[in-house]
């Protein structure tokens, strides 16, 4: 036991350390990231198309690009309604425009999810956008240009393991949360459990390692090579994965040196850049010094779900966004485009007002850290240096009503205190490690009003460890 630990410890120092030999410093690679906060999570693709909708049934829950796996669509079923995906309305630059307007500096979109289907040409599978749709056009190469000339860093995912139409790719076995079954179903389980979670035999045709090689390994080459520069690889649900299969696809990153990826192409050995908590925001002291990146739906699914209208409001989204930034992480807010290639239209709206927003609160996001204070009631903090001073940015999401801020743990001298976006005065008084802020009677923004306390020196960090 102690002799297989000391080799897999051995192991992973040595993966560690081709990774640096390649790459430029980590600091240097995570430089923009971590500056950036924020950017647009896309997923799209031919489950788009069905929209939550298979055989009369309406989905009621949750992801709608899982409809194939649970809903055990039939995998030339669900080749078919490939011929239907026609994104005519795509349009990659109001896509890019949209997303660097609400304030987000990169974007993530799906290039292949667990579906298989890749939004780009490939020739290691038919089953793409080019050889499938009637569309026929690469839906990467004009978004790589758009990104490029709105300067938006621009990522793929890519679902390594998973792929349920390519021969030989792996299935994670999940049953509906709505309950719904096939009326088949008794036989499809019973199936399932015999075949590694496949529900049709065209799945097995090849082995998973002959999908790594056929597929996996050429398409990921594909993307790394015929984009222009690649900002991040999204890896997901590594089912079944072994480490020599995690190494072909590891090995491929040097085709962009600068690339940063997430922690999900194999655990436990191959730890990315960034930790990549989904759908939550974590507790400020679990992710000390780690870089980390929340991804969260705007309602509750990623790929479109024509029936799910539950969005999170504007007011939450901002919280959401400030929340993260207090604590040292990025918030990778996902969009699920409709088939005919445009946004769901509460998500435009969303997104426009987020970027209102940030056009008057920005400073008070990018390139700052985590609060160096204690919870505070009215809201959120987030930090940056200038000079020896620093700037404590109070996003304040709860106003008071007696018109007193209470700033805790702050004993450092107060040079001067500023409300972001109004001409309103706000005056200060430091009372030994407490400083107090007389404001306005109303806040001068709905979703979150941002305070800039510059002070002198450092903020002595004061967060529950
Ligand atoms: O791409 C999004 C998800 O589809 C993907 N990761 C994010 C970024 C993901 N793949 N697997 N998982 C998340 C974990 C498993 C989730 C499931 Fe379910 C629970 C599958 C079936 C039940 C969520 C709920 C997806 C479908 C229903």
């Amino acid at each position: 036991m102690k002799k297989l630990l000391l080799v897999s410890v051995m192991a992973s120092l040595i993966i560690a350390n081709t990774a640096i030999a390649q790459t430029p410093a980590k600091d240097e690679r995570m430089h923009w990231w971590r500056e950036a906060r924020f950017g647009m999570f896309i997923h799209w693709g031919v489950y788009a198309q069905l929209a939550g909708v298979y055989d009369g049934h309406v989905q009621q829950k949750s992801g709608a690009e899982w409809i194939m796996n649970l809903n055990k669509i039939p995998v030339a079923d669900y080749q078919a309604v490939a011929k239907q995906f026609n994104p005519v309305k795509y349009d990659a630059d109001e896509w890019v425009r949209m997303a660097k307007e609400a304030g987000m500096k990169y974007i993530v979109i799906t290039a292949k999810h667990h579906d298989g289907f890749a939004l780009f040409k490939t020739s290691a599978s038919k089953w793409n956008i080019v050889d499938a749709t009637p569309y026929g056009k690469d839906l990467l190469k004009p978004l790589a240009a758009a990104c490029k000339k709105y300067g938006v860093k621009l990522g793929f995912y890519y679902s390594q393991a998973q792929d349920w139409n390519n021969a030989g790719g792996a299935v994670s076995r999940k049953k509906a949360a709505d309950g719904w079954a096939r009326p088949d179903s008794a036989a499809i389980d019973a199936y399932t459990l015999a075949h590694n979670g496949h529900w049709d035999p065209a799945q097995t045709t090849s082995t998973f390692d002959e999908y790594i090689n056929r597929v996996a390994v050429p398409e990921v080459k594909d993307l790394l090579t015929n984009y222009g520069d690649v900002a991040v690889l999204w890896w997901d649900t590594p089912t079944d994965m072994t480490v020599e299969d995690a190494q072909k696809l590891q090995a491929l990153l040097k085709l962009q040196p600068n690339i940063i990826t997430n922690d999900r192409l194999k655990r436990p050995d191959f730890p990315g850049d960034t930790k990549s908590p989904e759908q939550r925001i974590p507790k400020p002291s679990e992710m000390d010094g780690i870089d980390w990146e929340t991804c969260m739906t705007m309602n509750g699914t990623w790929g479109y779900r024509a029936s799910d209208h539950n969005f999170k409001s504007t007011e939450t989204l901002i919280h959401n966004l400030c929340d993260i930034a207090s604590k040292g992480g990025n918030y990778l807010l996902n969009v699920g485009p409709k088939a005919d290639g445009t946004f769901p239209e509460e998500s435009v709206t969303r997104l426009k007002e987020i970027g209102e927003w940030m056009k008057v609160n920005g400073e008070a996001i990018y390139a700052t850290k985590r609060s160096p204070l204690p919870l505070v009631d009215w809201g959120r903090c987030t930090e940056k240096q200038e000079g020896t001073n620093n700037i404590l940015y109070l996003e304040v999401f709860n106003w008071p009503k007696d018109g007193k801020l209470i700033v805790p743990a702050v004993p450092n001298k107060v040079i001067s205190a500023k409300i972001i976006g109004s001409d309103k005065k706000c005056s200060v008084k430091s009372q030994g490690s407490t400083v107090e802020l007389t404001l306005p009677e109303t806040a001068p923004n709905t979703y979150a009003s941002v305070i800039k306390l510059v002070v002198s020196g450092n903020v002595v960090d004061a967060t529950a460890k």
